[in-house]
């Protein structure tokens, strides 16, 4: 289930603001990867994806990145514009990222290690890959 959380900040006045999450803890899985999306112009859009078990919580410490949600059935979309605010997202779920803001940096952090494997790259195969899932009478966000 796709959920938006508010990090644990720590506010100081003209010394900036520190935010911080742990895994297992903020996040239900383990972290084994992190990485991070940055230069992408302004109206852009990445993914178009998703994930078979993969779990992810994305964070946009700089500018207005929107998430885009889909499980076959329902859309949800998630406005990252504060360094504070991460959307945790289960497997199974369909996602695009819009760049709303240039420059704008998307930061992930993943339950496992890249695999190919993982991904379902073709809309059509994503819906049927989802009337075969355990799901399929039912939301999955
Ligand atoms: C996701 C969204 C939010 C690697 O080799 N290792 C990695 O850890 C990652 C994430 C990607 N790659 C390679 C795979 C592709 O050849 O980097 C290339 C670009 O990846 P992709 O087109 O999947 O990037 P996005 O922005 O569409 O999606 C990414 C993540 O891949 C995906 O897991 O959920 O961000």
């Amino acid at each position: 289930m796709d959920k938006l959380i508010y990090l644990k900040q720590f506010e100081t006045d003209d010394l900036g603001s520190l935010a911080f999450f742990e895994g297992d803890r903020d996040v239900n899985f383990p972290i084994k990867r992190i990485y991070y999306i940055y230069g992408v112009a302004k109206d852009k859009s990445r993914g178009g994806h998703a994930h078979k078990s993969l779990k992810q919580i994305l964070w946009c410490p700089y500018g207005v990145i929107e998430v885009r949600i889909n499980d076959g059935r329902l859309e949800k979309t998630y406005r990252l514009d504060s360094p504070e605010k991460a959307l945790i997202l289960s497997g199974g779920v369909w996602r695009t990222m819009h760049w709303i803001e240039e420059s704008s940096v998307l930061c992930a952090a993943a339950s496992d290690y890249y695999t190919e494997d993982d991904y379902i790259r073709n809309f059509e195969d994503y819906l049927e890959y989802v009337k075969k899932g355990y799901w399929a009478n039912e939301s999955k966000i």
